[in-house]
């Protein structure tokens, strides 16, 4: 469906994580900010993850779940617009890779490849992850992102330490 001024809607798909405060609650928030905008609706939520630290292992574990958006905006406006939460949420970020109370990556948008300062879409280390993947596989373990499929990225990753934290695909809504 094409909204009056002629612009497309486009399925993104975002990963959420955090390790500071109440994660769960700060994505949850996060998920009906966007899901309030005339210009964007959430239409698919993983389960919710408890994951080890990635990259930086001396910090709490994060939580960490992924979410299908079907948006009107371009790539950069859905950036600005999770920017945007992350600064209202108070989002604190010391370090790379370090704690922070919230974060949220655009992973895909449609089937675009976009190489910008900013915004690298799919996003480059998402195939890496399990603390994405396993998400990831809750909404569409077929997609295929970078020529595998989300399923086939999964089985080559390790997936130590991740457990569900809730199992309800509706825990984010209030
Ligand atoms: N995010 C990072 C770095 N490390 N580890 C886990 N488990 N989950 C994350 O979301 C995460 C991380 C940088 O964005
Ligand atoms: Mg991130
Ligand atoms: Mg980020």
């Amino acid at each position: 469906m094409n909204s009056s001024d002629g612009k497309r809607w486009s399925t993104a798909i975002l990963g959420l994580g955090g390790n500071v405060g109440d994660p769960a609650a700060a994505m949850a928030e996060s998920l009906g900010r966007l899901d309030q905008r005339s210009d964007c609706r959430v239409t698919s939520v993983s389960r919710l993850y408890r994951t080890p630290p990635w990259g930086k292992t001396d910090q709490a574990d994060f939580y960490n779940a992924c979410a299908a958006v079907e948006t009107l905006l371009e790539p950069q406006e859905l950036l600005a617009a999770c920017l945007e939460i992350e600064r209202t949420m108070k989002r604190v970020r010391v370090e790379r890779w370090g704690p922070r109370t919230i974060d949220i990556d655009i992973l895909t948008f449609a089937d675009r490849i976009i190489d910008a300062e900013h915004l690298k879409v799919p996003h480059p280390r998402m195939t890496e992850r399990a603390f994405v993947l396993m998400p990831l596989a809750d909404i569409d373990p077929q997609l295929s992102v970078k020529g595998r499929s989300v399923g086939d990225w999964l089985d080559s990753v390790d997936r130590t330490g991740i457990v569900v934290a809730n199992e309800n695909r509706a825990w984010w809504r209030g």
